[in-house]
């Protein structure tokens, strides 16, 4: 019985995979992408009242539509729990997710998913009220915290405070929107997600000025998007969507420049937007799908001001986020 059951749920896995082996035809039949999101993250994934989605991992969607199908409108953006987000993709409701995941080697292998990059290294910080006098996480012992449940954020506050000998009260919620919720109202003496997430929920707190983020980063928290296992090329163009906007950064390649860069004749700008090789056609996409990728939401740094960073009400700073040409560590391999 016990073998039955085991190939039938191979026959399931392999039915799956080889259904899974078709995401780019899929998407080009439908004639749009399914990119699971963060639904109430500002800066990564949020629809404004007029249903109009922007963020990081919003861009990145948008650039994979460009380059796919040639408009980075053709996104249906289907707002994912942080529990739910992984079956989301498994199942085949979305073709891609781009949540502020974090990549881990267990993500990677037995939840079946291939991460497309990192395109945000983010690390694990507390945020606590000014009037608790806390300046340290060290200083944390015995505190409630406030966090939310399916996330890395749930595994690291444990393993932190037990590497520290200290005592926790985890209070865990479905969503981050609850989490803040009760932290705000005092539920909790601290509040720990990412980093780039406490900036954007410190935006929603009563009063913003009341709140500190302590010095400690616990983790690290390289974010990014993923794909299922079972689809090599669709997982090829999820790399070389992220890998463009990165390459368009370095090469001076903005939103607003894009079209005339097809007259360069520097070669490495060349290959880039197709005026050279047969770059793109090896992808399965258009031979502008950089160009296209460009055009449509502007290079990584032009993603991240706009989102996240100078121009964006959470100024956060690019930090490790730089070029790595710039003191940072975002580095893509070539188009060649
Ligand atoms: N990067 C971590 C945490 C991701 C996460 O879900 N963070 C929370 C807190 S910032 C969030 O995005 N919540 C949004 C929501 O629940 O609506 C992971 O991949 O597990």
């Amino acid at each position: 019985m016990k073998k039955i059951f085991g190939i039938v749920a191979l026959a399931v896995v392999f039915a799956a995979q080889s259904a899974s082996a078709q995401t780019l035809k899929s998407v080009k039949d439908r004639g749009s992408l399914n990119c699971g999101s963060n639904g109430t993250l500002a800066g990564f994934g949020l629809p404004d009242a007029q249903g109009k989605w922007t963020g990081l991992d919003v861009d990145y969607c948008k650039a994979l539509a460009a380059a796919v199908l040639g408009d980075p409108n053709k996104v249906k953006f289907v707002p994912l729990s942080a529990k739910d987000r992984f079956t989301a993709l498994q199942s085949g409701e979305v073709d891609v997710l781009a949540r502020n995941t974090t990549w881990t080697s267990s993500r990677d292998t037995s939840l079946g998913l291939n991460f497309a990059g990192v395109n945000y290294y983010d690390g694990q910080g507390f945020m606590v009220r000014k009037a608790l006098k806390v300046n340290s996480a060290l200083e944390l012992a015995g505190a409630s915290v406030c966090v939310q449940q399916g996330t890395t954020t749930e595994l690291n506050l444990s393993d932190y405070f037990r590497a520290h000998n200290m005592q926790v009260k985890t209070v865990t919620f479905a969503t981050a929107n609850e989490a803040v919720k009760a932290y705000d109202a005092g539920r909790c003496d601290a509040y720990t997600t990412d980093a780039s997430g406490l900036y954007a929920e410190r935006l929603r707190l009563a009063n913003a000025d009341d709140h500190i983020v302590l010095p400690e980063i616990i983790s690290k928290e390289p974010l990014g998007p993923a794909v299922r296992h079972g689809d090599d090329q669709w997982f090829d163009i999820a790399k070389w969507t992220l890998f463009a906007l990165i390459n368009a950064e370095e090469l001076g390649m903005t939103q607003k420049n894009a079209d005339e860069m097809l007259s360069s004749t520097n070669p490495d700008i060349k290959r880039f937007v197709g005026t050279e090789g047969n770059y793109g056609e090896q992808l399965g996409l258009p031979k502008d799908w950089a160009v296209q990728i460009v055009k449509a939401v502007g290079n990584y740094g032009e993603v991240f001001d706009r989102n996240v960073g100078a121009n964006s009400p959470l100024k956060i700073e690019r930090g490790l986020n730089k070029l790595w040409s710039k003191g940072g560590i975002v580095y893509a391999p070539p188009v060649r």
